[in-house]
């Protein structure tokens, strides 16, 4: 009996163990007995998918894979919008160092946008762009990638520049604190953004650009396509936020478009924009501008003898290296004299950020319905600094409502 009792008790306690085992291991596998298999599973950030094969068989290594998002190879979904494409690209200037910052651009623009357009992306550099920087961005972009190199001609001093006197400005600009004052190649880039980038071999297969900088994000979807919005309506440039130059980087720029204005009068457009630029009908300029680092515009447009013969003019009196012209008041100043009011339009659709400004869509129905995640109270449009709400008035257009509360 007693032989019995005490066999009964072992098999009672032995399945307790059991069972307590079970759920001990149960509970515990996924964080402990997985991690040891991640190990020899590091080509999954690889970009080829030829090396993303799965872990070396190990003990449990099947069940465990299917607890892992399956890795269904590095393709974006498809296009998911029907219809025509427009001859349109993305354009990048960038520097090779310029990589992760670009990165989360392009993943902001293709998520709220291009993966439903498949767009191709230009990038355009004075350098080279590494086997990384290439290898990551043709990955994230839905569209073609390219890449060019800016011949040198383009991102140089021309020869009618006095190098003295360009050192000197910058030496007093770098005492006066000016932001990138002292910089040489920030005045190489505003040029080239000024002048060149439109006319780069890789641009011109193009007719529409939008262009995009490092570390900029969208906010809100944007459900059609905006290069056939342009072209459909009419408009040749567009923005998102404006502002205020500053003036100590552009004291002479304003005589300089005069001087180009009196010589070719006839680029001058009637029913232009004036109004936006200026407060006494031309005589002095305001300081407004559209911030460049956002545009959706037209190469055409930029191409064209008018706006060539503006950059060229106001190339020679020097400003881009005397001064520090930015090319967001040289584009900007362009479209307000030389297109049509209606040819320039507001994305206000396009909720949009680059440091330190923030563009978020007025009203709360629009924002919601397009999925926005931009913080109303960070809205630049109203604000004394922006020039936006005088780009409504001097066209008659309705500011939307709610925008008191934003001011
Ligand atoms: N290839 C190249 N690209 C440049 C150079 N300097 C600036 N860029 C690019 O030109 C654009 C404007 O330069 P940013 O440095 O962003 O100028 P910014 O927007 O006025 O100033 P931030 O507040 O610093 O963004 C960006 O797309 C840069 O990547 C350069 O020397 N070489
Ligand atoms: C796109 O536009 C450019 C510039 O206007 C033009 O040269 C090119 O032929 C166009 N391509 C297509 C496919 O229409
Ligand atoms: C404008 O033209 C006048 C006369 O040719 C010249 O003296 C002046 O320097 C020019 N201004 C600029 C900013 O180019
Ligand atoms: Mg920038």
């Amino acid at each position: 009996m007693a032989g019995q009792q005490r066999y009964l008790r072992y098999i009672v306690f032995a399945l307790i163990a059991i069972i307590l085992l079970f759920f001990i291991s149960s509970s515990s596998s996924v964080p402990s007995a997985q991690w040891p298999t991640y190990k020899g599973d590091q080509s999954q950030t690889a970009a080829d998918p030829s090396t993303n094969k799965p872990a070396a068989p190990q003990t449990g290594a099947e069940k465990e894979s299917t607890a892992t998002t399956p890795n269904t190879g590095n393709q974006l979904p498809p296009a998911t919008a029907g219809g025509e494409r427009m001859n349109a690209t993305f354009v990048t200037l960038a520097r090779d160092s310029d990589i992760w910052e670009i990165a989360e651009s392009i993943r902001h623009i293709e998520d709220r946008f291009n993966r439903k357009f498949n767009y191709d992306w230009v990038f355009l550099n004075d350098g080279d762009f590494g086997e990384e920087f290439i290898k990551v961005t043709t990955a994230l972009v839905s569209g073609k990638t390219k890449y060019g190199k800016i011949p040198k001609e383009h991102w140089s001093f021309p020869d009618f520049i006095d190098q003295d006197r360009a050192a000197k400005v910058r030496e007093e600009m770098k005492e006066k604190k000016i932001i990138y004052g002292d910089s040489v190649s920030y005045r190489h880039m505003c040029r080239y953004e000024s002048g060149f980038f439109f006319r780069h071999p890789l641009m011109l297969d193009y007719e529409w650009y939008w262009r995009v900088e490092p570390s900029v994000k969208l906010f809100c979807d944007i459900e059609y396509d905006t290069f056939k919005f342009m072209a459909e309506n009419k408009k040749k440039y567009s923005f998102t936020l404006s502002l205020y130059e500053y003036v100590e980087t552009i004291p002479t720029l304003w005589d300089a478009v005069k001087n180009f204005t009196s010589v070719y009068p006839q680029h001058v457009v009637e029913g232009n924009s004036m109004k936006w630029i200026s407060e006494d009908d031309g005589k002095t300029y305001n300081h407004c501008h559209f911030w460049s680092n956002f545009e959706i515009g037209n190469l055409n447009w930029l191409r064209s003898d008018a706006y060539i013969d503006y950059f060229t003019s106001l190339d020679y009196a020097g400003g881009f290296f005397y001064e520090r012209w930015g090319d967001a008041p040289v584009h900007s100043i362009a479209a307000a004299l030389m297109l049509k009011k209606e040819e320039i339009h507001f994305f206000n659709d396009i909720a949009y950020y680059h440091v330190p400004f923030t563009h978020c869509p007025t009203g709360e129905e629009y924002r919601l319905s397009h999925k926005c995640s931009c913080n109303p109270k960070d809205n630049f449009d109203w604000n004394g600094y922006s020039c936006t709400a005088r780009f409504f008035e001097v066209n008659g257009m309705e500011k939307p409502a709610g925008y008191e509360k934003e001011q």
